[in-house]
């Protein structure tokens, strides 16, 4: 079972979750379960009140506990809470400010051991076990399994949500990754890469123009590959692209923007991603995010 980051974080609990007024799991994850002591022998005279049959009653059923969602408001954070927030099941978020390596705590790399957001704990997974996943694709996945919404059971229509959430997970993030980074974080300007990644970006809108011309969405219905895609478009004049070339993708990019699910989970965290940026610990994030080395 893998056990939440030591540091403590800031929490919120959805407005889903508000909806649904479950409280929040505020106990560490890695905190085990007090044993109950056993309850003391009942006096005789209730024994015998019990011993009539008493009339059956149903017991009421356990809410869910909120899934925990570890996020920073980023494209791969936003598929998850996009989807938390069209599934409307009740959710924690947990900050993990990427900016200041949080990302690299050893409680978070037990959940999330690629140290990278986004990552989930359900602790009403399969078995009633809790369960942590990690990859922004396996999350959506889950989610889907575990909710029934956005992502068929029928077979065909699956493996249709499943080439275009890998041609996102695969495709348009990394190489939208590396376009970014050549375009406006590299230290010095390197035009073969910047053409590189720049072309290969505009490539990848263009597969989706094709796909998106005559569809609403991606695998015909609305599922996690739209879910998906939508965040790496959100920033696609810094990407160098200009969406009237792509009506296809350009209609679907507002038709997205207009569902609420959508812009509740683009919202999430917006506050801290919209807060003053002081230089020196912009430049401190820039050493984080930008200047890896393996370990
Ligand atoms: N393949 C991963 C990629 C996740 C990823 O790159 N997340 C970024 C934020 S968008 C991150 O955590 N960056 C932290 C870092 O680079 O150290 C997924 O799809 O979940």
């Amino acid at each position: 079972m893998a056990a939440a980051p030591s540091r403590k974080k800031s929490s919120r609990v959805s407005a889903a979750a508000a909806r649904s007024s479950v409280k929040s799991a505020k106990t560490p994850i890695s905190k085990k379960p007090v044993a109950k002591a056993k309850p003391a022998p009942a006096p005789k005279a209730a024994v015998k009140a019990a011993s009539k049959p008493a009339p059956k009653s149903i017991p009421a059923a356990r809410p869910p506990k909120p899934i925990e969602f570890y996020y920073w408001p980023t494209p791969n954070g936003w598929k998850v809470s996009i989807m938390l927030e069209e599934c409307g099941i009740p959710y924690e978020t947990k900050t993990v400010n990427i900016g200041r390596g949080e990302q690299f705590l050893p409680d978070y790399l037990k959940i999330s051991p690629n140290s990278r957001i986004p990552a989930i704990v359900d602790q009403d997974g399969p078995g009633g076990k809790a369960i942590s996943v990690f990859e922004s694709g396996a999350i959506l996945q889950y989610l889907g399994r575990k909710t029934g919404k956005f992502y068929p059971a029928d077979e065909r229509a699956r493996v249709e949500v499943d080439e275009w959430l890998f041609w996102q997970v695969a495709g348009l993030g990394p190489m939208v990754g590396q376009a970014n980074h050549f375009r406006q974080f590299a230290p010095e300007s390197i035009p073969y890469a910047i053409e590189r990644y720049t072309h290969e970006v505009a490539r990848l809108y263009a597969v989706m123009d094709r796909r998106l011309t005559g569809r609403d969405y991606l695998a015909g219905k609305y599922s996690v590959a739209d879910m998906a895609c939508y965040g790496w478009i959100v920033p696609h004049q810094q990407q160098g692209i200009n969406l009237a070339n792509y009506p296809g993708v350009k209609a679907w990019f507002e038709r997205m923007g207009e569902r609420p699910g959508v812009q509740r989970g683009i919202a999430v965290g917006r506050d801290i991603r919209s807060a003053p940026i002081d230089l020196r610990s912009a430049q401190d994030s820039r050493r984080v995010l930008m200047n890896q080395k393996p370990r």
